[in-house]
């Protein structure tokens, strides 16, 4: 049993929701990754970077204004992610993945944890810190000859190379996007952690799960605007309820 020291009870007929689902989706947010020692979006602007506000550098206008700037903020935000690992919520979710008939795992996160957690179907609306693109043309490119140059170089068009993020101001993976809304519209049962439901369009997900009459779990230590619409808020750390949740399945 996960030693937890705040007390934690999950409502039984939640349980029983959760035994019964034949399909769970879920929608992470920075807050997942808190406990891996990743700071939050909001938290992140610590250090050098605390007198930039995120949403101002993770923007294609910032880019083009300063691109060194922004690709440095990425560089360090991936030392960040590399020094981490994934916590006990992210291997929860992993497991929950292995437990259920089907289970869609929609994240806001671009640090990779879930996939190292053992996630296997992980739909990034964000994309990935890890993987980078053409500024000009949007291909991935994974090797660039060493240089000085900050950003580096597309290889191909000699564009900047950029991180495969989606910015504020640019639009979602389309296939991405109609995954998580086909999954919000059509689950049994639908979990937000650790997000304070403010960006869009995925803070819409859960409350397309909520105009479906679909039961939707919120976990997070501090409330958000979607707190007083879901049908269980679990007040929290996701890395200490999950693995409570999970062993409600265990139970006989
Ligand atoms: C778009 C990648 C078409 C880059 C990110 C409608 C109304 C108003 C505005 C808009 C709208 N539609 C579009 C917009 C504009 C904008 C938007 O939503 N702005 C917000 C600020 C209002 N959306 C966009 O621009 C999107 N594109 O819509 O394109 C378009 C364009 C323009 C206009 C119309 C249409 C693109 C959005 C994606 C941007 N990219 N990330 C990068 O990471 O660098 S967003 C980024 O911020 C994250 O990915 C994440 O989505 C968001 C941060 O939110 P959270 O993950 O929730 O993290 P946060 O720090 O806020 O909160 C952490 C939570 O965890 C807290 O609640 C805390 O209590 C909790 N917590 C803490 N510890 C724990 C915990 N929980 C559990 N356990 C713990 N231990």
């Amino acid at each position: 049993m996960p030693n937890s020291d705040i007390s934690i009870s999950i409502p039984p007929k939640l349980v029983a929701e959760l035994r019964a689902a034949q399909h769970v989706a879920v929608l992470t947010g920075a807050g997942i990754s808190a406990e891996s020692g990743v700071p939050t979006f909001r938290e992140a602007q610590t250090g050098l970077w605390a007198k930039y506000d995120p949403e101002e550098l993770a923007t294609p206008y910032a880019f083009q204004r300063n691109p060194r700037l922004v690709w440095e903020w990425y560089d360090w935000r991936r030392e960040l992610v590399a020094q981490a690992n994934p916590n006990p919520g992210h291997l929860a979710l992993a497991e929950l993945e292995q437990r259920m008939p089907k289970f869609t795992l929609i994240t806001q996160n671009v640090d990779g944890l879930h996939q190292r957690a053992g996630s296997r179907n992980v739909i990034e609306l964000h994309g990935n810190i890890n993987r980078t693109k053409c500024f000009d043309q949007g291909g991935i490119i994974d090797f660039w000859p060493p240089t000085t140059e900050l950003p580096p170089r597309c290889p191909r068009c000699g564009g900047l190379l950029r991180p495969d993020v989606v910015w504020f101001g640019e639009s979602l993976p389309q296939k991405a996007l109609h995954t998580a809304f086909t999954a919000a519209e059509q689950c049994d049962l639908f979990l937000s952690i650790g997000t304070s439901s403010v960006v869009q369009p995925a803070a819409s997900l859960p409350l397309v799960a909520l105009e479906q009459g679909i039961t939707t779990v919120e976990i997070n230590p501090n409330p958000t605007p979607l707190s007083a619409r879901v049908t269980y808020m679990l007040p929290g750390p996701s890395g200490q309820i999950l693995p409570v949740l999970l062993e409600t399945l265990n139970q006989p």
